[in-house]
This record gives C-alpha cells, sequence and structure tokens, in this order.
C-alpha cells in the first residue's frame, strides 16, 4: 500500500518541503485561476490590511478583552479508553490559559474555537476578505498555542477551502495535498496520522513511507493569510505563542461535497460508536492496521 520502493538519497531526518509562495495581495480572479481551481496553497500577505485586528489582536488584548470567557483546551495525546476523539482535558478562563501560555506550556491548545459563540468581544473585529470564497459566516474558529506547541498531521472532516489568519509569533504549516495520504499513515476511521510522528524530524526507519512526502511549508509571520485547499494535511508547528483564525467556504463540487458527508456521517459516527462499545481494544486495532498497511 506505501510506496517504499524508490531509492532515496535524501539526508535522513527531513522531508522534500518547498516554501509556500507569497504574494502581498492577490486579485480575486487570479486567486481563483491560480489557487482556487488548480488547489495550491499561498499566503496573502495583505488579505486582512482592512480589518481593526490588524491593529489590536496580540495575547495582550485576547486577555485584556476577552480572557474571562471560559475555554476548552486540548493536549496532544491521543484519546484512549472510551474517551471520544475530540474530547476537551481541561477548561478555564482564557487569561489564566495565556498566563500558562506564558509561563512556557507548550501542551495545551485551544483548537478550532468558535468567536461568534465563545468570544463575542472579538466578532466586530473582522470580516471576510473578496478573494472569490463564499466563506460560511457562522464559523470563524481560533486556534491559540505556546511556543514548542505541535498540532499532529490531519485534514479538516469538512473539505472546505480554509483562510488561515494569523497573528503573533511564527508559526509554520507543513502542507501536502490529499494525493499524498498514501504515505501519510492515516488512522482508520480519523482524519490524522498516527500521533507520535514527527513530520519535523521524521524516523525513516520506523516510518519509511514518509520519505515519499513531497510537501511545502508555509512560513507564517503576524497578519499573513494562508489559503489551504480542501483535503489538504496539515501538521503546525508553533516557534512563538500565537494563534490564527481560521474562515472556511463550504464545499460546492459533488466530490468534496460527498467526501464531507461521508467524514462527518459515517466516519465520525463509526468511531464514535466503536470507542463506546470497544475502548482501547478499537484504538489498539486501528494503530495496527496502520502499521501493517
Ligand atoms: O494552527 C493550528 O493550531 C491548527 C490549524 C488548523 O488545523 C486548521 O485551521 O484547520
Amino acid at each position: 500500500m506505501f510506496d517504499n520502493h524508490l531509492k532515496d538519497d535524501r539526508p535522513k531526518n527531513r522531508l522534500d518541503l518547498s516554501p509556500t509562495p507569497r504574494v502581498p495581495n492577490i486579485s480575486k480572479e487570479d486567486f481563483i485561476k491560480q489557487h482556487k481551481i488548480k488547489q495550491k496553497p499561498v499566503i496573502i500577505e495583505q488579505a486582512t490590511n482592512a480589518w481593526p485586528a490588524r491593529q489590536t489582536w496580540n495575547i495582550e488584548y485576547l486577555k485584556k478583552t476577552a480572557g474571562h470567557n471560559l475555554v476548552p483546551l486540548y493536549d496532544s495525546r491521543p484519546s484512549t479508553g472510551h474517551k471520544h476523539q475530540h474530547a476537551a482535558e481541561i477548561r478555564m478562563p482564557l487569561r489564566d490559559y495565556i498566563e500558562l501560555l506564558e509561563n512556557g506550556e507548550k501542551n495545551l491548545r485551544l483548537f478550532c474555537y468558535n468567536i461568534l459563540f465563545g468570544l463575542p468581544e472579538l466578532r466586530n473585529d473582522f470580516s471576510y476578505p473578496d478573494i472569490g470564497l463564499k466563506f460560511f459566516k457562522k464559523l470563524p474558529v481560533l486556534f491559540l498555542a505556546g511556543k514548542g506547541a505541535r498540532v499532529q498531521m490531519h485534514f479538516d472532516v469538512d473539505m472546505a477551502d480554509l483562510l488561515l489568519c494569523h497573528f503573533g509569533g511564527q508559526k509554520r504549516i507543513l502542507l501536502f495535498p490529499p494525493s499524498q495520504t498514501r504515505n501519510m499513515y492515516r488512522v482508520p476511521y480519523s482524519f490524522s496520522s498516527l500521533y507520535d510522528i514527527d513530520f519535523e524530524n521524521p524516523d525513516y526507519d520506523k516510518y519509511p513511507a514518509l520519505r515519499h512526502l513531497q510537501g511545502e511549508v508555509a512560513t507564517l509571520q503576524n497578519n499573513d493569510a494562508l489559503y489551504i485547499p480542501p483535503g489538504y494535511w496539515h501538521y503546525v508547528i508553533y516557534d512563538e505563542i500565537s494563534f490564527s483564525m481560521t474562515l472556511r467556504a463550504f464545499p460546492r463540487k459533488p466530490a468534496n461535497l460527498l467526501a464531507m458527508i461521508r467524514n462527518l456521517v459515517i466516519t465520525r459516527t463509526v468511531d464514535g460508536l466503536m470507542r463506546k462499545i470497544a475502548g482501547q481494544y478499537w484504538n489498539d486495532r486501528n494503530r495496527r492496521k496502520v502499521l501493517n498497511q
């Protein structure tokens, strides 16, 4: 199943990554032609120029204006036993969480948190850039983590076009197109790779198929906006404390729409049920399956 036949003279422990292209700005027509239709990521530096958030959003501002809200936090370990794959570890006021980050916390992350519902003080600070995507306006979600945090390799279950708008310090996102799925060590009935693969320093002896991956690295600085096409695998490395808001446009192409429905209705439901019924046996069985492919 995996591509193990190719010879590879690349130095050990480095994936084949080229930098994601960067443009100061882009017209709607060019974005559609060069990126949306071709499904190619791009960093747009001025996509969010008109937002009040560009002047105000930083860690201190989050603490001051929205710090009292209670937020769910996730850690990087996989769920074990009967626990749901997407269950939060702990909840605390955003202010307290940011203080933990400032003191070096790197495991707990705020992940995919709906700003409209959870951090309403921020809702008037941004709008939806006119780049040719029909954004779904009810789901602007926030991601926040500390220096050294990692987000395991995954793709988004809703097969949406994503615009990840970044604030604060540097973060890197490794990106791989859906065509590379066979080399990703995807866990059955999930949307992620095996949680313990370090894609920054891949262990090719343990995971030989990773040698055949070809992707990109998007190095994001304050105010950059990254376009991630539907179904793209992404792995996130927080080089500094930072946060991003992702805007999404749901699929319109029948193939992606069908994939979204299958992911949400079948794959997720089967996984949730099997975790309830079989607990850790289900997790172990899926891990064995990936490794025996
Ligand atoms: O930046 C992060 O922490 C994760 C981003 C992500 O997974 C997404 O936007 O889908």
